[in-house]
């Protein structure tokens, strides 16, 4: 693969994945060729990283297209999205930035031949009627958010443009992402980022969901790394076009509160489930991801007791 000739641009990049992924991307192709933008001010890692930024709406499809001319843009990353617990407040904005921002990328994508594009999907396509165990890639989905809507559908828009106009667009179904360089955004997954800072500021936490309430996860280390994998990967070696599932960790809050306690014994946890309840359990408790690892080698490294203990380490140096 020729990286020097690649020009990204990743539109979502001070997010909490966009940030780690706008930087492992300028590792790889340099901080010139890849390009951050996002509706939101730059962020601070972002700036220290050397690379352009671009404030952008995606909405504005005009904006997008003339970015994507001038700057002879060859892959893009669509990472803006308004995720599970922000949508249930506010179903048609949700519907509207997720599904219209997807096809605006997809229709400039085919007009301008961009090489590759890469847009999330989520656990949370699936719904109750889906089995909570190992949920296999393919099996019954109905989805009962908002958010989840609107990833099933926008999975099948990926298909729907790479089969009928030869768009190279891959996608995976990410678990909840845990991290510490960039805070997450609005999911039903972000109390497992939560926690690590109560732990440290006050010894305790309030938890929304129940102590028993079982999630996939994975930390975000992983996520950049699965993510760079099926971008490239070989494309004849990629059999779904919808989007992989894609699984690390699964546990329950009881359970990373247990993690935590190896390093701070007198951290206290406290339960007190809201609306966010009703989101975690209509979601499989884990995901298998056969798929992705005979298709690309898939294989998450990070369990829970190596996340938290990472999480703690660096999170420490941050606040201090
Ligand atoms: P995030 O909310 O942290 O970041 C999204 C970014 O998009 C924000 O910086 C926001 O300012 C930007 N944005 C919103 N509207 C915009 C617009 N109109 N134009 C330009 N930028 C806009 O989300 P995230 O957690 O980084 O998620 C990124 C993608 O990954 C989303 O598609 C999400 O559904 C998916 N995903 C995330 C997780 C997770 O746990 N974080 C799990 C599964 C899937
Ligand atoms: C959310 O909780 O909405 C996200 C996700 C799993 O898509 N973290």
């Amino acid at each position: 693969m020729s990286v020097t000739k690649e020009k990204i641009l990743v539109i979502g990049a001070s997010g909490q994945i966009g940030v780690e992924l706008t930087l492992a991307l300028r590792n790889i192709y340099g901080a010139s060729n890849v390009i951050a933008a996002d509706l939101r001010e730059e962020n601070d890692l972002l700036k220290g990283s050397g690379g352009p930024y671009v404030s952008l709406d995606v909405m504005n499809k005009e904006m997008l297209h003339v970015l994507v001319l001038r700057q002879n843009i060859t892959q893009i990353y669509l990472l803006a999205a308004i995720l599970s617990a922000t949508g249930e407040k506010n179903p048609n904005l949700a519907w509207s930035l997720n599904m219209q921002s997807l096809l605006n990328v997809l229709d400039i994508a085919r007009e301008e031949n961009i090489h590759k594009v890469y847009w999330p999907s989520s656990i949370a396509v699936f719904g109750p009627t889906s089995p909570k165990q190992l949920c296999p890639q393919q099996t019954i989905i109905e989805p009962t958010t908002v958010y989840g809507i609107s990833k099933y559908a926008g999975e099948f828009w990926c298909n729907y443009y790479f089969h009928r106009y030869g768009v190279d667009v891959r996608s995976l179904r990410y678990p909840g992402l845990i991290s510490y360089k960039s805070a997450p955004g609005g999911g039903t997954t972000d109390y497992a980022v939560e926690i690590y800072h109560d732990a440290l500021d006050e010894k305790q936490y309030e938890c929304f969901l129940k102590e028993d309430t079982y999630l996939p996860m994975m930390y975000m280390p992983d996520a950049i790394r699965a993510t760079i994998e099926l971008m490239e990967a070989p494309a004849e070696k990629l059999s779904v076009r919808t989007s992989y599932n894609l699984s690390a960790i699964s546990f329950s809050p009881k359970e990373i509160a247990e993690s935590i306690r190896k390093h701070i014994p007198e951290f206290k946890m406290k339960y007190k489930p809201d609306y966010r309840q009703v989101i975690a359990d209509s979601w499989p408790q884990s995901i298998d991801d056969s798929v992705a690892a005979n298709d690309w080698s898939w294989k998450p490294e990070y369990d829970l007791d190596r996340m938290t203990e990472d999480m703690l380490k660096n999170l420490k140096v941050q606040k201090a």
